[in-house]
């Protein structure tokens, strides 16, 4: 087995688990990145496999391919077929989605219901589906019809672009990139860039923007409004994080993938007095259901469900020995789970007419049926509770308060009785906020483990910006406590400040990988509310993908670039065989629509260009400039000074404390 990386993670139960691992002889994907070099070709975008001429590498003395298709070219074709994977896969999401409420509206899934009827007729609004005097039933199936509609629209634009700011759209359509379909567009790219179509780089990373326009306004907005149409739209919730959410003496099943179609149901199952009976007939105390990966940051914002874990913590916890069952649905599913699960008791189950494991035992689910299905799953979890053998369970638990829908960040700065996003506003224009921040993405095992999440997210709150998090970032956030109201006293003055006052934490869970376009709905309000000028790309704000690895980053990151977005993703860049290329992602997308795209690897340098892009911001709208002691005197801030001298055993003079702007 491959030497183990020293520093493979900042998560103290994932260098634990990986110890366990080591002694058992197992192997992880932190070995087999250890092991295996990225190709280093590839790693730049230097590799054409788009016909059988190839592989073309265009390195060295070669600057062409067999067909003539020039280092431009290919890192342009691919990165524009990684962004069109990505928004591929999320678009599809969003059309289980719509199928789903469908479904439901049609009574052919009777287990599912309309929560959020409030959200179903603003929706339904945009989708221009007449609300007036109609039934719930009858609105949903029109609600979902017309998503449908939107993934396969062939002409005009998706409707959904204008619950963007007016300036946005104007961008969009002057630069031709407002999506016309999301299957559309996803089709389109795999066509533009088949041999000997498309040749020139930009138009091709053009039409690479607009299909990421077309998941980020379109199948991601969908499947996040459908799901909360479904399942209710996020208020805060308290929850718990990491392997230490694993129970001893309880059957632990674990939800892992994307979709909360099925998680939702098996909620509903493991609650179920006849099921947990029968688990206490097996000899359990009960049943334990937590999740991985974004299916957690599912159940996690609405239910209160914990999350053991992301992306690289899947195979861990399998090895904890201590898991019955995972029931996996799509996407960031390692098929390594299945020989890892081999070696345990856990049986690992498929559900997805889209994702099969080779070695896992598949269950259909069904949505016509889906709480017996449901209850059928947690049954076999049950079942198996008597071959568990010994288990090592870390004991590791953070708290958090999860749920900050957009409705909610809106309510929760105004009020029910004027909610607006009025105070958010002002305390940027005030400089109480410096900016806001949407952190994102998965974890690489090619880097440290949650390092880079947690050293930015903490450069980003106490430089007083408001960061709003999804997907495996998110449960980083989570895991080292940045997601607590208590996580105020990492924040700058002012953040902390607002933090106090509204009981918000400085890092805000905002979802699952879908749920990015949150993150757009709330620029979007934000540059519409007034005071920050007309446009997202007006705002002082940034976004990051410190560790990604999907293609799903990659989407991304593209439609907060083509929304406005300066945004920087955390590796070297996958088109760095073209300087050009590299260029024009960066500057040539800011001239054209305002937001750029950068690989920068060290997350330090990350961050402080992150600041100057947001003071630069500042300066264009004509703000004051940022300045850290103008604000924190309020509150408990002599207080907290006093009580953390004193943690640190330091002299206590209440009287020399320093207090901005009162000393
Ligand atoms: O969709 S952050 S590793 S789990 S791709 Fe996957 Fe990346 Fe995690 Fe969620 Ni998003």
């Amino acid at each position: 087995m491959a030497k183990r990386n020293e520093n493979p993670s900042i998560d103290p139960t994932v260098v634990e688990m990986l110890e366990v691992a080591r002694e058992k002889g197992i192997e992880t994907a932190f070995d087999r990145a250890e092991a295996m070099k990225p190709c280093p070709i590839g790693a730049k975008g230097a590799c054409c496999h788009n016909c059988d001429m190839g592989p073309c590498r265009l390195v060295g003395k070669h600057d062409r391919g067999v067909c003539g298709a020039t280092k431009e070219t290919v890192a342009a074709r691919n990165l524009a077929r990684m962004i069109a994977a990505g928004a591929a896969a999320h678009s599809d999401h969003g059309r289980d989605m719509a199928l789903t409420l469908l479904a439901a509206a049609e009574g052919e899934a009777p287990d599912y219901e309309i929560r959020d009827e409030a959200k179903l007729r603003e929706v339904a609004e945009f989708l221009d589906v007449p609300t007036k005097g109609r039934e719930t039933m009858d609105v949903a199936k029109d609600v979902a019809e017309a998503a449908l509609a939107q993934v396969g629209n062939q002409k005009g634009e998706i409707l959904f672009l204008k619950r963007a700011p007016t300036k946005r759209q104007e961008v969009w359509r002057k630069a031709g990139v407002a999506p016309r379909g999301i299957d559309r567009e996803v089709v389109e790219i795999m066509h533009r860039t088949h041999v000997g179509n498309d040749q020139w780089y930009e138009s091709i990373l053009m039409a690479g923007l607009r299909t990421a326009l077309s998941d980020g306004w379109g199948g991601s907005m969908l499947a996040t409004d459908i799901t909360d149409i479904l399942f209710g739209s996020p208020a805060p919730v308290r929850a718990n994080a990491n392997m230490g959410m694993l129970s001893e003496d309880e059957v632990n099943i674990v939800v892992h993938g994307h979709e909360p179609v099925l998680s939702e149901m098996i909620l509903a199952a493991v609650n179920d007095p006849e099921l947990i009976e029968y688990a206490k007939s097996k000899g359990a105390k009960g049943i334990n259901l937590t999740g991985i990966c974004c299916t957690a940051n599912e159940t996690l914002m609405r239910q209160g469900v914990p999350t053991i874990g992301n992306f690289l913590s899947q195979e861990l916890a399998i090895i904890t020995g201590a898991i019955e069952l995972m029931i996996v649905d799509i996407q960031c599913i390692m098929q390594a789970l299945a020989p890892v699960a081999d070696q345990f008791h856990t049986r690992l189950i498929t559900t997805s007419p889209h994702a099969y494991i080779e070695g896992a035992e598949h269950v259909d689910f069904e949505e016509s049926h889906a709480l017996e299905i449901a209850k059928e799953l947690v049954r076999m979890g049950i079942d198996n509770f008597p071959n568990r053998g010994r288990t090592h369970i870390p004991k590791e638990i953070s708290h958090l308060v999860a749920g900050f829908s957009h409705e909610y960040i809106n309510y929760a700065l105004g009020g029910f009785y004027r909610g607006s996003f009025r105070p958010l506003n002002d305390a940027v224009i005030q400089g109480r906020l410096r900016g806001v921040a949407g952190v994102v993405g998965c974890n690489n095992a090619r880097t440290r483990h949650d390092y880079s999440h947690e050293y930015i997210m903490r450069r980003l709150i106490e430089n007083d910006v408001l960061v709003a998090m999804t997907g495996c970032g998110a449960i980083a956030a989570a895991k080292y406590g940045l997601m607590s109201p208590e996580a105020a006293k990492y924040a700058g003055p002012g953040l902390r400040e607002i933090c106090e006052t509204v009981g918000i934490p400085p890092v805000l869970h905002v979802g699952s990988c879908v749920d990015n376009a949150r993150i757009l709905t709330t620029l979007s309000q934000m540059a519409t509310e007034g005071g920050l000028g007309e446009d997202i790309a007006d705002l002082p704000a940034v976004g990051f993908a410190p560790e990604w690895m999907s293609e799903k980053a990659l989407s991304i990151a593209s439609y907060f670039v083509g929304s406005g977005l300066y945004t920087i993703m955390g590796s070297e860049s996958p088109v760095a065989n073209s300087p050009v290329v590299n260029r024009f992602i960066s500057e040539g997308w800011e001239e054209r629509i305002g937001g750029k795209l950068e690989f920068i690897a060290d997350p330090e340098e990350a961050a402080q260009k992150a600041l100057e892009h947001i003071d630069q911001k500042r300066a264009d709208l004509g703000l004051e400039a940022y300045d850290p002691t103008r604000y924190g005197q309020s509150g408990d801030w002599l207080m907290q000074q006093f009580i953390e001298a004193m943690e640190a055993g330091q002299p206590v003079n209440l009287y020399s404390a320093k207090v901005p702007r009162l000393a």
